[in-house]
């Protein structure tokens, strides 16, 4: 570029180049993003963490897996475990914590994680270089009903409503929980270890209180940005990046765009344009076959990683997977193959598989990566082995 701007004479060209690389911007997959955090005043770290992200896409893409530490299939309250780390002996570079139930004062989480211990783990994968994102099934703050039921919306939570104490009590919750993360930082400071925050996830679907029937799209916003504020102007975490995550059920691929800034925030409230998808990797009530199941899988990550480009945000599957792995080969077959299926789902900087359930526990198969004697297991080890997908180990330093 240089030798070429200075052949034809730098100054005239000027302007002229600025613009042409101002019009590609949009949709160059080559140009690293400019990672510009929703929250200005984001601590540095939580900057680089959002920077590092940014800078994995094209090489290879976090793998995250919900409540890792806490329990598996077949063992719970076990120190250092995960099935994860039983297959492969090594930690995944992503974990996902669900804090519903903290609202409620509740000593521990809609799924028994103990709170104390959640902190506990969260603080040990900073220390290991590890990523940690927060979603939560919140109880309604006025109702106080279950986040599954849909009989009252967010509206009366909303500034001016009657719940709207309730909602800012039950944000500082979460606000004193955030705070006790206090870790030592690259820079040799005390400080709050950055957080990937994942509220009101799967907005655009009929199953919770905050999607779609029981709340308006405009309610919705409205709820986000007040989040959004609240937690960081009002409240001052700095530590924050924040993952908008619609469903990919609900969103038309033929429509993609549109249909995926249902209930968009803006890009002043997002750092994360996230996609939830449980519906292209074999879901019982998608009847299309497994080939038109792999083809929606790669337009969907392809049409989430171009949008994501446009706003300057960063693409990632945010939660899914394929519940009880019924496909001996789901981890290459489908996907390592959609993710790896063009330079646009290659921008994919994280991928998050839902819980493993304890069997004992919850008498039920519940899970989403294998566990030692799994069908799946040798699959899941070649997945692992693959340089693009990035366990704890493989991780640059992603805080500074
Ligand atoms: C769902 C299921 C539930 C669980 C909830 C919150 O998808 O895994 O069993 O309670 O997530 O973690």
């Amino acid at each position: 570029m240089t030798t070429f701007f200075h052949a034809l004479g730098g100054r005239v060209l000027m302007p002229a180049l600025l613009l042409l690389l101002a019009a590609c911007h949009s949709a160059s997959v080559d140009r690293p993003a400019a990672a510009e955090p929703a929250n200005p005043d984001a601590t540095p770290a939580t900057q680089a963490l959002l920077s590092n992200m940014h800078e994995l896409k094209g090489e290879g893409f976090m793998f995250g897996h919900q409540d890792t530490m806490a329990y598996g299939v077949q063992w719970q309250n076990q120190p250092d475990q995960s099935d994860i780390k039983r297959v492969t002996g090594a930690y995944p570079a992503l974990y996902g914590w669900d804090i519903g139930h903290l609202e409620r004062g509740d000593a521990s989480n809609l799924d028994s994680v103990n709170f104390q211990s959640m902190r506990q783990w969260m603080l040990d994968a900073f220390e290991r270089g590890g990523v940690v994102t927060v979603s939560w099934h919140m109880t309604h703050p006025g109702t106080g009903v279950g986040s599954w039921n849909t009989d009252t919306g967010a509206e009366s939570l909303l500034p001016g409503g009657e719940d709207h104490g309730a909602l800012k009590a039950s944000l500082d919750r979460f606000v004193e929980f955030a705070r006790s993360l206090e870790v030592t930082l690259p820079d040799g400071e005390r400080g709050l270890m950055p957080l990937i925050f994942r509220p009101w996830h799967e907005h655009n679907g009929d199953w919770f209180w905050w999607g779609k029937g029981a709340t308006s799209e405009q309610d919705y916003i409205a709820l986000w940005q007040f989040t959004v504020n609240y937690l960081t102007k009002t409240q001052g975490l700095d530590n924050l990046l924040f993952a908008f995550s619609p469903d990919r059920s609900r969103l038309e691929l033929s429509n993609f765009e549109s249909a995926y800034l249902y209930g968009y925030p803006g890009d002043d409230y997002v750092d994360i344009m996230g996609i939830d998808n449980y519906w292209d990797l074999g879901h019982p009530s998608n009847e299309a076959s497994k080939k038109q199941n792999l083809e929606q899988f790669v337009a969907s990550l392809t049409g989430l990683a171009k949008l994501a480009a446009t706003h300057e945000k960063l693409p990632a599957m945010t939660e899914g997977g394929q519940d009880t792995l019924f496909e001996a080969d789901f981890f290459t077959g489908r996907l390592l193959s959609g993710l790896l299926a063009n330079e646009w789902t290659r921008q994919i900087a994280y991928v998050q598989l839902w819980r493993n359930a304890n069997r004992e526990r919850e008498q039920k198969d519940h899970f989403y990566v294998p566990y030692p004697g799994h069908p799946t297991e040798e699959n899941f080890m070649e997945f692992y082995r693959h340089p693009a997908t990035l366990f704890e180990g493989d991780l640059p330093a992603m805080y500074r």
